[in-house]
This record gives structure tokens, C-alpha cells and sequence, in this order.
């Protein structure tokens, strides 16, 4: 992951580690501690279950293992979030991507520094708007694309999205692409007819290449935290969710909330947001974050 993780994480990192430094400071932990450092985690928005997990077995790991509470912490943290596998789930050609998310989560940005990435990696990429409820959805698409010399896909607003969606794969088929990835409106998921429309667009994917889509990310807003968790489920149910992609890390403290969405969830998150530029989406390494998080350094610390 980017060397200065760190520092994009500062907030998250300022609040979580500053304060446990000062706390394990004094040696050996007590039970005095133990209250501490559980409102330090559940401040950072790291969960009730991880928090727990840490206060039961934190006091253990460092007398036995002789670990500093800080590296017995990063174990526990690391051991207990699920793995976190980027590889391509499927080799298929193309490589179809939908994107999901409530409004504003950072779909639209996702897409467009994905696209960059692959481009740079020599990928032929189509990115295709199944927004077609804003007009402005797919000028915002086109003006990355322009930018990136990707080809976009669009229809006219209040046309079916899943056409869209439709045409992009099968377009994506007969042009040769290497990666289709498909924009969707936000939506907020208590409404039946927008989630109705994500099983749609997903069904169709299949529809034009048996195998499609191969990747559905849900786009969380990392500034919600763990609030996002009953969205996330609702979308879950709708689309056959296969990786996170939490944005926005550098805004807020919350950055635990990663490692509790993941495990509640248990969905590997693969990409993180940590700025607005074109470089600020991150591989998400899940050892990596951790020690971000903890303020130590990369190896050891
Ligand atoms: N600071 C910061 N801002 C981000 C990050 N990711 C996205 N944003 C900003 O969040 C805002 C919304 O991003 P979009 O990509 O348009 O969000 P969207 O999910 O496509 O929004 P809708 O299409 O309206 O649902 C933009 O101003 C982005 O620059 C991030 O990691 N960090
Ligand atoms: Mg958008």
C-alpha cells in the first residue's frame, strides 16, 4: 500500500493511536486499561464484536507472547477481519464490474481511478452509465472518460438502465474489451423499486455473457462508519455483493469502521478512498491498514 498511508489516515490514526500510545505507556495492562483502551476502539468506530475480542484477549496475548500490547493489538485486529483476496475472482474477458452504492458514496470516482489503473496496466476499458436518472451522471462520466481516453457508454436520462448495462457487456464482447465497468445511480436501499432495479441490471449482465458480472462492489461512505452497516445488508440482499470499497478514509476518525464492516459483513474490502486525487485509491492490505491505523510503521515499529 501507498508509503504515506499513514499520513491520509491521519485522522483515524491520530485518535486511535495517539491515545493508546499514552495508555500502554505505563507497562503491563490492567483492568483500569481495559475500560480505556474499549473506549478508544469503539470511538474509532472499530465495532462491539472486535472490541471485544481485543479486551478478551489482549491481557493474554501480551503476558504469553511478549509482544507490546500494540503488536498483540494488530495481531487480534489482523486475525479476526476476513482475507481480503484482490485477485480477479474470474479471468473472464471481459472482466464486467457493477458498481453499487447509496448517493454520493463515491461510485463515480471509484470507477473513473479504477479505469486509470487499468488502463495503465495496458486494459482496454469500457465504462459504461446505468445512471439515468440524472443527466448530470453522465456528463460527470464522460468528462473522467474524456480525461482518461476510456470509452464511455451512456443513454438518454429515463431510459432502462439495465439496457444499458446490457449493451455495455455485449458491447464489451464484440469490441474486444478487457474490463466493462458499469456506474449506477445512488440510491438509498429502503426503496424497493431502485433495489428491484439492481437484481435487473445484474440479471441482465448474465443475460448478455453467461458469466457476468464477475464483480458487484458496494461503495460505502467512510465517514458514516458502521451506521452503513444495515444499507449494506439491505443492498446484499438485493445484488450478490463480492468486495467493499470504503472511500472518504481520510475525513474522519472512524477508520476502524473498515475492519468492523468487513467482519460483520464478511466481505473482503478491496479498495479504500483516501483523498480526492487520482492516485488516492488504495489496494486495500489489510496488514498494511492495520499498522496505518496504530501509527506503526510498516515493518515492526
Ligand atoms: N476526501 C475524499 N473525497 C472523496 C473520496 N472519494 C470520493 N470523494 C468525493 O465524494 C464526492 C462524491 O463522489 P461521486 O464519485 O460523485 O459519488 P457517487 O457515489 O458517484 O454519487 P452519485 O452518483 O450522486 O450517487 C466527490 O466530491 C468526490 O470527489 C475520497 O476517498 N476522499
Ligand atoms: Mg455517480
Amino acid at each position: 500500500m501507498a508509503f504515506d498511508l499513514r499520513s491520509k489516515l491521519r485522522k483515524s490514526s491520530d485518535a486511535l493511536a495517539g491515545k493508546l500510545d499514552r495508555l500502554f505507556r505505563g507497562g503491563a495492562i490492567d483492568d483500569e486499561d481495559l475500560d480505556e483502551i474499549e473506549d478508544i476502539l469503539l470511538g474509532s468506530d472499530l465495532g462491539w464484536e472486535l472490541t471485544e475480542k481485543v479486551i478478551d484477549e489482549l491481557p493474554l496475548r501480551t503476558r504469553r507472547s511478549g509482544l507490546s500490547p500494540k503488536e498483540a493489538l494488530a495481531l487480534i485486529l489482523i486475525e479476526n477481519s476476513p482475507l481480503p483476496g484482490l485477485e480477479k475472482t474470474s479471468e473472464a474477458r471481459p472482466f464486467v464490474t457493477v458498481v453499487v452504492g447509496v448517493n454520493g458514496a463515491g461510485k463515480t470516482t471509484t470507477i473513473a481511478r479504477l479505469a486509470a489503473r487499468l488502463q495503465r496496466k495496458e486494459e482496454k476499458v469500457l465504462i459504461a452509465c446505468a445512471d439515468t436518472f440524472r443527466a448530470a451522471a453522465a456528463e460527470q462520466l464522460e468528462v473522467w472518460a474524456d480525461r482518461l481516453g476510456t470509452a464511455v457508454l451512456s443513454q438518454l436520462p429515463g431510459s432502462d438502465a439495465g439496457a444499458v448495462a446490457f449493451d455495455a457487456v455485449k458491447r464489451g464482447l464484440s469490441r474486444d474489451y478487457d474490463s466493462v465497468i458499469i456506474d449506477t445511480a445512488g440510491r438509498l436501499p429502503n426503496k424497493k423499486g431502485l433495489l428491484d432495479e439492481l437484481a435487473k441490471i445484474h440479471r441482465v449482465c448474465g443475460r448478455a455473457m453467461d458469466s457476468a458480472p464477475h464483480e458487484v462492489l458496494l461503495v460505502l461512505d467512510g465517514t458514516v462508519g458502521q451506521n452503513a452497516r444495515a444499507q449494506a445488508e439491505q443492498f446484499m440482499r438485493a445484488i450478490p455483493v463480492t468486495g467493499l470499497v470504503v472511500t472518504k478514509l481520510d475525513g474522519t476518525a472512524k477508520g476502524g469502521s473498515v475492519l468492523a464492516m468487513a467482519s460483520q459483513l464478511s466481505i473482503p474490502v478491496k479498495y479504500i478512498g483516501v483523498g480526492e486525487g487520482s492516485e488516492d485509491l488504495l489496494d486495500f492490505d489489510l496488514e498494511s491498514y492495520v499498522r496505518a491505523l496504530l501509527g506503526m510503521d510498516e515493518a515492526g515499529g
